[in-house]
């Protein structure tokens, strides 16, 4: 019986961090969308107009026998800077602001803790958003495993290819065979 459990993590472009999960073995389902923000039912127009308060997030679930949180909470915070505020890279707005939304309290806990141990190894301040899950936004089909889809696209190829390249070599004991 798998241990199933949901996951909600920002940190940049959904692109990047959507495709990075979906490597990774226990992890179910991967979609990209929106939360955190103060309207209904946003599109990616609204989020890229920065008003809707809305954050680019991944929510998966994932097996918790198989990959655990903490696990998951060590690939994000390798996967993108916590201590950039609202911004990745050349990409910069709310929507792109470091966040764990989380679903439980032992979640919370996990997040809180591995933020403190990561928050004595950095000299910049750690500056994401820990929250209570809220309600979540399903991305535009187009924006769901868009780097599969779109390997030749150039944000795909410059930014995210490197990205994934390391993430493989680092997390390679943890990836689906
Ligand atoms: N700078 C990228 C980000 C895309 S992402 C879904 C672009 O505009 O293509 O925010």
């Amino acid at each position: 019986m798998a241990n199933l459990q949901t996951a909600t993590f920002g940190g940049g472009c959904f692109w990047c961090i959507d495709a990075a999960f979906r490597r990774v073995n226990g992890v179910e389902s991967v979609q990209s969308g929106y939360a955190g923000g103060h309207t209904d039912n946003p599109t990616y127009q609204m989020i890229c107009r920065g008003d809707s308060g809305h954050a680019e997030v991944v929510q998966l679930q994932f097996d918790a026998d198989i990959v655990s949180f903490d696990t998951l909470l060590n690939m994000f915070f390798t996967l993108h800077d916590p201590t950039q505020l609202n911004r990745q890279g050349n990409d910069i707005g709310t929507q792109y602001r470091s966040v764990v939304f989380y679903h439980d309290q032992q979640q919370q806990q996990q997040t809180q803790d591995c933020i403190a141990q990561l928050q004595s190894q950095l000299s910049e301040k750690i500056v994401t958003e820990v929250s209570p899950a809220p309600e979540f936004y399903p991305a535009e089909h187009y924006h769901q495993d868009y780097y599969t889809e779109n390997p030749n696209q150039g944000y795909c190829s410059v930014m995210i290819a490197p990205k994934i390249a390391k993430f493989e070599s680092h997390f390679a004991a943890n990836l689906k065979h």
